[in-house]
């Protein structure tokens, strides 16, 4: 809570006086949401050697000489198809955002960040700078307030983030000092190179002073997000945004605290964010892993189960993540109808039936002296709350758990199994080790699956 400190001012020794709220610190797991025009061809290469895994970057591989994604667009769709013919295809028909919403909270999230925009500069909101937005064309729905209003309305009780570019791909007036796929200036038909209409787009004088910073605005003046989350960097006004953003969250009648990612391009920020990797180890400050469940944050038609992770993998890596004192963002790619592919589904709610039994040893929990035992009998993680100390194995440990790690158990300290009902009995073996004696019936003493929490205390 910072609404004793003075207003922050647009520079990076003020800005970094600001630090990652306690709720995000807690929440650990979020959803990322990435659905746009490029959920109608919904097509990404799955072999990294061939192009970009990221259906979402649909445009950038269009637009890439002899990519597969421009020869089979040639092969489905024909030359005469651009991208923004995908953007009035996106129809969003079956989309309900509290089904959405109701999902999440099942899977355990404690917050969602929602792709605002993409690298294809189409809004999903009611843009005044632009009609390049989901309210003008395709959808014909502001996606953001709805969204919004849902969770606000609907007692979800998640917190509010929107993701935003801060770079797109093209559009006439984007800076070319991005050079490489940013500022290639006008689109243009990848077989023909005629132009195409960049559609919806209004011209500006200074893209950055007139397009970028008025849209990062009317995400926190309509939408009041708990979370930022900018991306790629690039020119920016990023101090004066994050100074506004904190100050009006800071001085108004109910204050509240704010977060910011690392991508905004300039110097601070209130967390980082690993992609598609974690941290090697325990990290003090803030930190957020995003992934998709498969290879891709938007929904790619061609994988199947085989290029998903198992709910065991997800699990496994949500607390490998926890342990080091980092949350998990995890992504969901909708069908451009809006509904959310089954697989990824099942995923959530495997995560979701994982945190039912074993969140006490995660929400709000802190990171340990070490987040390994690299020692004991199956793999191991440690997570700590003021009373408990946690140890979960993400292998069913067979008769025993055997704990290098120095964990003390004093007298009268229990070591329970959560989901089961009984403490477990210990003993100290010759070389000290923590001994836990698992119990007889095995796993089907618990409910949980895919890893076994053990509550120290
Ligand atoms: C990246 C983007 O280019 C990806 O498409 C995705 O949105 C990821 C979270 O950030 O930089």
């Amino acid at each position: 809570d910072d609404t004793a400190v003075p207003d922050y001012t647009p520079d990076t020794a003020s800005l970094n006086k600001h630090k990652a709220p306690q709720w995000f610190s807690d929440a650990k797991f979020g959803t990322f949401i990435t659905w746009g025009a490029y959920s109608v061809p919904a097509y990404a290469p799955k072999d990294a050697a061939q192009g970009n895994r990221y259906a979402e970057w649909y445009w950038s591989e269009l637009n890439r000489k002899d990519s597969p994604t421009q020869k089979r667009h040639k092969e489905k769709y024909g030359t005469n198809v651009a991208y923004d013919d995908f953007l009035k295809q996106w129809k969003a028909e079956k989309w309900n955002p509290d089904e959405w919403l109701k999902l999440f909270k099942e899977a355990g999230s404690k917050y969602y960040v929602l792709v605002a925009k993409h690298h294809d500069g189409v809004a999903l909101w009611d843009s005044a700078v632009s009609d390049r937005d989901t309210t003008s064309y395709g959808p014909m729905r502001d996606i953001a307030k709805e969204l919004v209003d849902a969770n606000n309305k609907g007692g979800y009780g998640l917190k509010n983030g929107m993701y935003f570019s801060m770079p797109e791909w093209l559009g006439p007036d984007t800076p070319k000092q991005w050079g490489g796929w940013f500022g290639s200036g006008a689109p243009k038909n990848p077989y023909t190179g005629e132009p195409v209409p960049y559609t919806g787009y209004k011209p500006v004088a200074d893209w950055v002073k007139d397009y970028q910073y008025p849209q990062m605005n009317e995400l926190v003046d309509r939408f009041d997000p708990d979370l930022f989350w900018c991306d790629i960097g690039g020119v920016n006004n990023s101090d004066q945004f994050m100074a506004r953003y904190y100050n009006q969250a800071k001085n108004r009648a109910n204050p509240k605290d704010v977060a910011v990612d690392n991508r905004c391009g300039n110097q601070h920020a209130d967390f980082t964010t690993p992609e598609y990797s974690t941290e090697p180890d325990i990290k003090k400050s803030a930190w957020e892993a995003s992934r998709g469940i498969g290879h891709s944050y938007g929904y790619n038609a061609e994988e199947d189960i085989n290029d998903y992770l198992t709910d065991k993998d997800l699990v496994t890596s949500f607390i490998d993540t926890v342990s080091k004192g980092g949350n998990l963002l995890l992504d969901v790619g909708p069908k451009a109808d809006g509904t959310i592919p089954d697989l990824q589904a099942q995923r959530l709610r495997g995560i979701g039936a994982w945190l039912k039994i074993n969140g006490e040893a995660v929400y709000g929990s802190g990171y340990w002296t070490q987040a390994e035992d690299k020692g004991a009998n199956v793999p191991v993680r440690f997570t700590k709350q003021p009373k408990a100390l946690y140890a979960t194995a993400t292998a069913w440990p067979g008769t025993q758990l055997t704990l290098t790690a120095p964990v003390d158990v004093g007298s009268g300290d229990e070591v329970r199994l959560l989901g089961y009902d009984k403490p477990l009995s210990t003993y100290r073996d010759g070389s000290g080790r923590l001994v836990i004696t698992m119990p007889a019936a095995g796993q089907a003493a618990t409910p949980s699956k895919n890893a076994w929490t053990f509550r120290i205390a």
